[in-house]
């Protein structure tokens, strides 16, 4: 990347010191790093030891045939022993494990580590009398509620890999799911809340049972969890009610310890083009990964936290930190079912006030979002619980890191902005929020026990200041361990890239300033090529949100004759930046690609800048720029049945037709 396109972000200047309390606390100091570069190895046994073994392993890790790794060799381990039964043990039966709230105000469930012990091996107990047995797979395709968690931890419980998939998802996303890894069973409900009215799930398993059958899949068992009550076709010799199957089951469950390599989940992420690629993560290692990440990239203090982070379980945020992570550290945890604006905007401050939530974790776009709402909304809550505050999914740009810290974390909390992906696991490049100063907008350094770099097209590190992709240069024990049937694709995908030096390949680019530190630019398929000049989206966005009347922005480098590529914005404005008709005013628009060129340079200057009402974004807050392309480079827009909200293409188009 050229120095111009870089210098933007790298202008960020503002720091934040790691509060002096939570310093002299912290979970982990400064010595980490090193001791960890020391001896990696060692660094990650000795991560092990937090969590209960049933046989210890021999070796930590077992690289010798490259890229297929073993973690823990020889040990055997039980994830649902260790997030559920070893906690009771402890005598920590009592405490709250989930404060599950319903989307319906008043809906709400506090369940405790003992009542979830029961839980879970009554669905294992049921699980099993419908002949799934260790090894099978089993489909998850359930709202956020409290069975979902349960679900999840019945199966690792019996070595039965299970594959969320979003409740959200259409049919056929849930029948090629269930088809490419041969699920037999299918858990679901018949609804859930969304947007405060309940919205049908049971008819879109319905038809994926057929279209998956359709592809050589027989779907044997559905087990449905009567969530909103309404109306369901139903399949006597299939279909079964959850409240039939798993309320009568004994509470009586023996955890079998299983081989740390036994498949825990596949969790499916699409690729830019093809299939999904179903992501199979392994137990001890990336239990391991989670729970240490968790502890101590959130300074966690299991005994008094209170941990909210807003995923979805069908993303793998959802699994890694909300599930397996937090669990595993026995804190006490909020799960929401439903969206943050029902039935009103402050929906989440209120759950913060409630429950006294201490670390917060969610992503951008919902922080863009409520900086678009007015900071007047979160100011009605008393949010001084609030400590330490996560951001994941997207490169965060400084604006809304600096509203966040300021208006949810009172200008207190630390942020920290962490770097992973469903392949990894685990967070893998963030602060230690009491080691690591803040830079807003950048993800600072691999964790201990991570190898991170930044480098050219050669494999060559690039030197601080410059820019390049981002790369994994060591294995890691929450690593994706292959593509679900599909060897070949897991090292084409992400190994043949740098195979001369043994790197992964993140997809992402990246740079590093001038103190080595990485600042996250986006998928490299979002790097654009105008007038031979390398420019990231993220770096136009960022310069287009730092402007008052802009609450968030995606940007596309749509085909240009004379350019290559040219730059392509959809902004949405803040709600005070429009007239009363919601029209804007053609000046503004002038005064935007003003301000980009001010900020970044003229070539960075947008050729179009569009208003509109909303962005097509994917259930887990990524903006779907391919969509926007479509509309930029005037196509049919393509598939949409990965959006949040299939119609939002429509209010895009329709504003663009009615000449905004
Ligand atoms: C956890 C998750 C992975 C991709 C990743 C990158 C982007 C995630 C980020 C970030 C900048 C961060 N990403 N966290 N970019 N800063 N803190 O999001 O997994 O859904 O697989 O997405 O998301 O582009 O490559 P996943």
């Amino acid at each position: 990347m050229t120095d111009q396109t870089l210098s933007n972000l790298l202008h960020e200047e503002r720091r934040f010191e790691p509060p002096a309390e939570l310093a002299a606390n912290a979970n982990v100091k400064e010595e980490a790093y090193d001791r960890a570069a020391s001896d990696r190895e060692a660094f990650w046994a000795e991560q092990a030891e937090r969590l209960d073994w049933g046989q210890k392993w021999d070796r930590v890790l077992d690289w010798d045939d490259p890229p297929f790794a073993k973690w823990f060799v020889g040990g055997t381990i039980n994830a649902a022993y260790n997030c559920v039964d070893r906690h009771v043990e402890a005598g920590r039966g009592d405490k709250v494990a989930l404060h599950w709230v319903g989307e319906p105000e008043g809906d709400t469930r506090d369940i405790t580590y003992a009542q979830l012990q029961d839980d879970v091996c009554r669905a294992a107990n049921a699980l099993l009398e419908l002949g799934v047995s260790k090894g099978d797979r089993v489909a998850i395709y359930l709202p956020m509620i409290p069975e979902t968690v349960v679900a999840m931890l019945a199966c690792a419980r019996i070595g039965a890999p299970h594959t969320v998939v979003f409740g959200g998802f259409s049919a056929d996303a849930l029948a090629n799911r269930v088809a490419d890894c041969e699920a037999r069973v299918i858990i679901t409900a018949d609804g859930g809340y969304r947007r405060g009215a309940p919205s049908a799930l049971k008819p879109a398993v319905d038809e994926a049972v057929g279209k998956a059958a359709s592809q050589g899949q027989r779907v044997e068992k559905v087990l449905v969890v009567r969530r909103t009550g309404q109306e369901v076709a139903w399949d006597d010799t299939r279909d079964v009610w959850w409240h039939d199957v798993v309320d009568g089951q004994s509470a009586e469950h023996t955890a079998e310890p299983h081989d740390s390599e036994h498949p825990l989940y596949v969790m499916y992420t699409s690729g830019t083009t093809g299939k999904p690629k179903g992501i199979l993560h392994t137990t001890g290692g990336y239990l391991v990964g989670t729970s240490y990440t968790h502890w101590s990239v959130f300074d966690l203090k299991p005994e008094t936290d209170v941990y909210w982070c807003t995923a979805d379980v069908g993303w793998v945020t959802g699994h890694s930190y909300m599930v397996y992570g937090p669990l595993a550290n026995g804190v006490t945890q909020v799960v929401y079912e439903g969206t943050p604006d029902s039935p009103h905007k402050g929906r989440w401050w209120e759950i913060i006030e409630k429950y006294g939530v201490t670390i917060f974790y969610t992503a951008p776009t919902a922080i863009r979002t409520f900086m678009k709402w007015g900071s007047d909304i979160p100011a009605k809550f008393d949010l001084s619980s609030v400590r330490l505050l996560g951001s994941v999914g997207e490169p965060i740009n400084p604006e809304a890191y600096i509203w966040y810290r300021e208006t949810i974390g009172a200008s207190q909390a630390p942020v920290v902005d962490t770097w992973w992906q469903t392949e990894t696991g685990q967070i893998m490049i963030s602060p230690l929020p009491g080691v690591t100063h803040g830079k807003p907008g950048s993800a600072m350094k691999a964790l201990p026990g991570v190898g991170a770099d930044v480098v050219d097209d050669d494999g060559n590190a690039v030197p601080n200041g410059s820019g390049g992709y981002l790369v994994l240069t060591e294995p890691w024990p929450a690593m994706l361990r292959t593509l679900w049937g599909d060897d070949q694709r897991f090292r084409d995908t992400y190994w043949a890239r740098y195979q001369a030096k043994g790197f992964y390949f993140a997809g992402d680019g990246a740079k590093k300033d001038e103190d080595g530190d990485l600042w996250m630019l986006g998928r490299v398929d979002d790097v654009m090529n105008v007038s031979g000049h390398r420019l990231s989206t993220t770096e136009i966005e960022s310069a287009l949100v730092s402007h008052p009347r802009v609450a968030e922005a995606a940007v596309v480098g749509a085909a240009d004759e004379t350019t290559g590529q040219a730059v392509c914005a959809f902004v949405i404005l803040r709600e005070s930046a429009t007239d009363d008709t919601g029209a804007v005013s053609e000046d503004l628009v002038q005064e935007l690609r003003n301000h980009v060129a001010k900020e970044i340079g003229a070539i960075a200057k947008p050729r179009q800048i569009m208003i509109v009402p909303e962005l097509p974004k994917t259930r887990s807050g990524k903006i779907m720029r391919r969509l926007l392309k479509d509309v930029a480079e005037h196509r049919d827009v393509g598939d949409v049945t990965t959006l949040a909200d299939s119609t939002v293409m429509d209010l895009i188009s329709n504003r663009l037709t009615s000449g905004q």
